[in-house]
């Protein structure tokens, strides 16, 4: 390690006194002009990280469903998946040490996570559309080659595109190949020659539009839509030609505001679906003939797909278990039509695709979706096997089913949650299934519910248990909330930090809206403002 250039280094990108930061759900995120030295020393760190496992490391500079003037950086680790959780605490260590200390953190973390410092590495980068994403990159850049590290920059690409790519170069290409390219030929290939067994392929069946968040998303579809543009036609909305990244636009806007983009015109009946600003979330929507608004949000989509998959298990008679990873955002209904009628054991995590997916992992198919829009479905190895053994041994039905499989496993994205695979997987489904939107949706009712973010002056004063579905800090709100959600119906609520925004998190759901806008319009607002510490600016 050479000590001097670390240290000259370092000093043109210094840390802004008393600025401390903690790697969240999903890295680090924070308004942009924060960022600079934790670009550099992510930079650094997945250098140690790539020396130590003897693999590529994807470093992607993005604050995904946050506003335009946040960024963020995260790790993605060998097989394309999340930073370790104990990498975690390395990294936020590393970000938070003074300029002074540098040097000698950066040493502890070699020497606790005995790093051969002789090792090559090798780190990969990628950018959403943010403004201040280029310059933010080069810091990681700037990072990786002060510690020697060989860096490969994608640059433009959607957060799932560059967990692809990581995946891809730690398995020798079996997993695609790593570039743009490979992987929207990969994803088409697969999705055409699923569409080509659908029976029914109408026009309005192959037609959907797309509100793109403003973001990276509307370049990298725009770039693939004529590889697949035999199955499915797309239109994209909100494209970054004028308005602002996920402002009135984009999934999470949807999701929580319950309500269409601006920007995107909709007929009634017409199939739509919104990305979030680095494409890993993806939700649909309709407005029906009485102009009323159905979104089908990430729980929708776990039903639809986990109906499928179960269906096709059955038909190639094999024992392959299903699993289904939600966390405490699942719409109750969507977890009783799981378990109840699609017959699938469901497990709750905490929120975080990182939990998702690694509790996903335990099955030979895991699916996992937050109500977000954000999931996948993972196969295990020997589930793979299996099903690409079958596809080619067995006669009619069976052997059908066993390809349509097989070119399931290469349309979902097995590293992370992605809006552009999701969408190819719903639509081929959809046209399979001969089913409309209006069907879809009224596989089951949404128990009403609503989420609200609260601005207070310290958010880290919550702390939750049972995959964050009970408060035990502060206290007295726990209780708060029991008595609230005992006189309604079918309710349910949680409060918990978020960990991508300084705000806090409010879910409930009750049998009817009237009961949930009683709950929490009414006496929750006014119980939640006692417990607040430090006096509190909220919006919903
Ligand atoms: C990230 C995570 C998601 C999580 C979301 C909100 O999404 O990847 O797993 O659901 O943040 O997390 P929180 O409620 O802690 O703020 P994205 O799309 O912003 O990367």
């Amino acid at each position: 390690m050479d000590l001097d250039a670390l240290t000259k280094h370092s000093a043109f990108h210094a840390k802004p006194d008393g600025l401390i930061l903690q790697y969240g759900t999903a890295g680090f995120r924070t308004k942009a002009e924060h960022l600079d030295h934790v670009m550099f020393r992510m930079g650094l760190l997945a250098v140690l990280r790539s020396k130590q496992t003897k693999s590529t490391i994807g470093v992607m500079v993005t604050a995904s469903h946050n506003p335009e003037e946040d960024n963020g950086v995260k790790l993605v680790d060998p097989l394309g998946e999340m930073l370790a959780p104990s990498w975690e605490e390395h990294a936020t260590c590393l970000a938070n040490a003074e300029d002074q200390n540098l040097q000698s953190v950066l040493m502890d973390i070699s020497e606790k996570v005995a790093v051969n410092l002789h090792q090559d590495a090798f780190v990969v980068i990628g950018r959403d559309t943010r403004p201040s994403s280029e310059k933010l990159s080069q810091s990681v850049i700037d990072g990786v080659t002060v510690l020697g590290g060989q860096v490969h920059d994608y640059g433009l690409l959607t957060t799932p595109q560059l967990h692809y790519m990581v995946y891809c170069r730690n398995t020798s290409g079996q997993y695609g190949e790593a570039t743009t390219e490979g992987y929207y030929e990969k994803l088409s290939k697969a999705f055409v020659e699923l569409t080509g067994q659908a029976f029914c392929s109408g026009d309005d069946h192959r037609k959907l539009k797309v509100d793109c968040a403003n973001g990276i998303g509307a370049l990298k579809l725009g770039e693939m839509k004529p590889y697949f543009s035999q199955g499915l036609s797309v239109q994209l909305f909100n494209d970054g030609s004028g308005g602002k990244l996920n402002y009135f636009c984009g999934a999470d806007f949807v999701k929580t505001h319950q309500k269409p983009p601006q920007g995107i015109e909709m007929k009634s009946s017409e199939r739509c679906c919104s990305f979030d600003g680095d494409a890993d979330r993806i939700v649909y929507y309709y407005q029906d003939v009485d102009g009323h608004f159905h979104l089908l949000d990430g729980d929708k989509i776990a039903t639809l797909i986990s109906s499928f998959l179960k269906e096709l298990v059955l038909e190639i008679g094999e024992s392959l278990n299903i699993g289904v990873v939600q966390t405490a955002y699942a719409n109750g209904s969507s977890t009783r039509y799981l378990e109840e009628v699609v017959k699938v054991p469901v497990y709750c995590t905490k929120t975080g695709v990182k939990h998702l997916h690694h509790k996903a992992q335990e099955f030979d198919i895991g699916v996992y979706f937050e109500a977000n829009g954000h999931g996948t479905v993972l196969f295990s190895k020997a589930a793979e096997t299996k099903i690409k053994q079958l596809a080619k041994e067995l006669e009619d039905k069976k052997s059908k089913a066993a390809k349509m499989l097989e070119n399931v496993i290469d349309l979902f994205n097995q590293a992370t949650g992605d809006a552009i695979s999701d969408m190819l997987v719903i639509e081929a489904v959809l046209a399979l299934k001969g089913l409309t939107i209006q069907q879809w949706d009224a596989l089951y009712m949404d128990l009403p519910n609503r989420q609200l973010k609260v601005k207070v002056a310290d958010r880290q004063v919550i702390s939750t248990t049972d995959a964050e579905r009970q408060a035990v800090k502060p206290p007295g709100l726990q209780e708060a909330i029991n008595d609230l959600v005992k006189k309604y119906k079918l309710s349910r609520a949680f409060v918990r930090p978020s960990g991508t925004e300084d705000v806090v998190r409010v879910y409930a759901e009750a049998d009817s809206q009237v009961s949930w806008d009683r709950a929490v319009e009414g006496k929750g607002r006014d119980r939640l403002t006692e417990l607040e510490e430090g006096g509190s600016r909220r919006e919903a």
